[in-house]
């Protein structure tokens, strides 16, 4: 072995309930905004598929726990679907769901795989939608009654929980770029929804620590690391500091240190658009930050200074601060559209070892979308993904290093376990350890990097 990892490292990888579970209406789940929109429209949706064509974990987890074993899982995360729990998002809770999520757990432990849960994976009810999501400042105590439900019922077997997946994608996605529901372009809208989720954020883990809870409980960010075009080019800098104070610092400043960044504020103050903020809010921020960061790393982002016109059709856009840096020579992931740049995942876990506290750490997902990987498929029926096999170790070196240079990483999780549904993009890129075939009643099969995988978590490196 010539990376060895440190004792008992987490190997395993991620899924969210709304992208694996399947039964969308079925055994009392309501509606959240994904079922919503697919019914609405689509035609938005690669293929046209949606949400309740998922790999249906629901009905095959047990099973699908199994494989996890034969791929070397010795943790997983999950998320608890709100709409499930709570078909209203508040109100009466779903029995079904209580045994569902209870089953789930008890298989995992039972396998020696630690459940990691996760509260909210972009998956909001279509009844708290409907009064205006995470705009509405109600939806902040639906939420934190729905964690508090959460600990209450599971709190005594999951000992690490998430109060958010990315909370920044949301924001984007909802508010301004259109590529979740509502679809809009807002920056004041987007501006007040990303402070609501900081805010529910804190507020779960303050319920968290009055409950006496004796696990973990933090937050999955993905960081999108910001380089300039060119470091001695101040102007340039200064994009790109604006760009990480955005997407990055925006919840990692008040995630670990209890403050958003004053340089975001600065900004937000310039535009008028202050959220609404009442009194005690951002004491609790301050007070009820994280004991463990998860980390999603995908891409960098490469900026410069702002050189085309500001496009002032939809008022103001993050991209009037700074313009993205095509980078020539850049390696990409053609599929995703994504640069693969396997260095930013030692470059964050250094920040945070640097600028972070050095908290408890580890990257809660990383991964490769491939389109059409059927074709890779051999004589045995094994789809032959040796290039995430190379994209996962090429990464994980980095991991290596950083944890060499004293980062506080403990371990790593791959998106995904199995192909799984992925919002508009559907089943377009594949990212699992194991195929998922839908027209063959969603039969499953380890991938080369699945045993690879196995190996290495068997090694506790490679
Ligand atoms: C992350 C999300 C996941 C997953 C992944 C891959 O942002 O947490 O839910 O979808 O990205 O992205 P995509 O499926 O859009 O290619």
């Amino acid at each position: 072995v010539e990376y060895k990892f440190p004792k008992d490292f987490w190997w395993g990888s991620a899924a969210s309930g709304p992208q694996t579970e399947g039964t969308f209406d079925g055994d009392g789940k309501g509606e959240n905004i994904w079922d919503y929109w697919f019914k609405e429209a689509p035609e938005k949706f690669f293929n046209q598929v949606g949400p309740a064509d998922t790999s249906q974990v629901y009905h095959t987890y047990k099973e699908d726990i199994q494989l996890m074993k034969e791929t070397g899982h010795n943790t997983y995360r999950h998320s608890i679907q709100w709409s499930r729990l709570f078909p209203e998002g508040t109100g009466e809770v779903n029995q079904v769901a209580v045994a569902y999520y209870h089953n789930l757990i008890d298989e995992l432990i039972a396998n020696d795989i630690e459940p990691f849960m996760n509260l909210y994976h972009f998956d909001m009810p279509m009844a708290l939608q409907e009064k205006g999501g995470w705009m509405n400042r109600e939806t902040v105590d639906a939420y934190v009654h729905f964690a508090k439900t959460c600990f209450e019922l599971f709190g005594s077997k999951v000992k690490k929980w998430f109060t958010h997946n990315e909370p920044i994608v949301p924001v984007e996605a909802g508010y301004l770029y259109q590529f979740h529901y509502p679809a809009e372009i807002n920056m004041a809208h987007a501006i007040q929804v990303g402070y609501h989720e900081m805010l529910s954020s804190a507020k779960a883990i303050k319920v968290y620590r009055e409950m006496n809870q004796d696990g973990q409980i933090g937050i999955i960010l993905n960081l999108t690391p910001s380089y300039p075009r060119d470091e001695n080019n101040p102007e340039d800098v200064k994009a790109s500091v604006i760009a990480d104070a955005m997407f990055n610092r925006s919840f990692l400043d008040p995630s670990i240190k209890g403050e958003f960044p004053s340089e975001l504020v600065e900004i937000v103050k310039e535009l008028d658009m202050m959220p609404e903020i009442q009194e005690d809010d951002l004491k609790i921020i301050k007070e009820n930050t994280i004991d463990l960061l998860g980390i999603n790393y995908y891409q960098p982002r490469r900026v410069k200074a702002k050189e085309t016109p500001v496009d002032h059709e939809h008022g103001p856009m993050p991209d009037d601060f700074f313009d993205n840096y095509e980078m020539p020579g850049r390696k990409m992931n053609p599929h995703r559209g994504w640069e693969i740049y396997e260095k930013g995942i030692y470059d964050i876990l250094i920040n945070v070892r640097d600028n972070y506290g050095n908290i408890p750490c580890y990257i809660s997902e990383n991964g490769m979308g491939v389109e059409g990987e059927e074709k890779f498929r051999n004589a045995e029926g094994v789809i032959e993904d040796d290039y995430r096999i190379e994209f996962v170790s090429e990464h994980l070196k980095y991991v290596h290093q950083a944890i060499e240079e004293g980062a506080n990483c403990l371990g790593y999780h791959m998106w995904t376990c199995m192909d799984n549904w992925s919002w508009l993009n559907a089943y377009k890129n594949r990212y699992g350890f194991i195929s998922v075939e839908l027209d063959k009643d969603y039969k499953r099969s380890i991938k080369n990097s699945g045993r690879w995988f196995k190996k290495v978590s068997d090694n506790n490196g490679f």
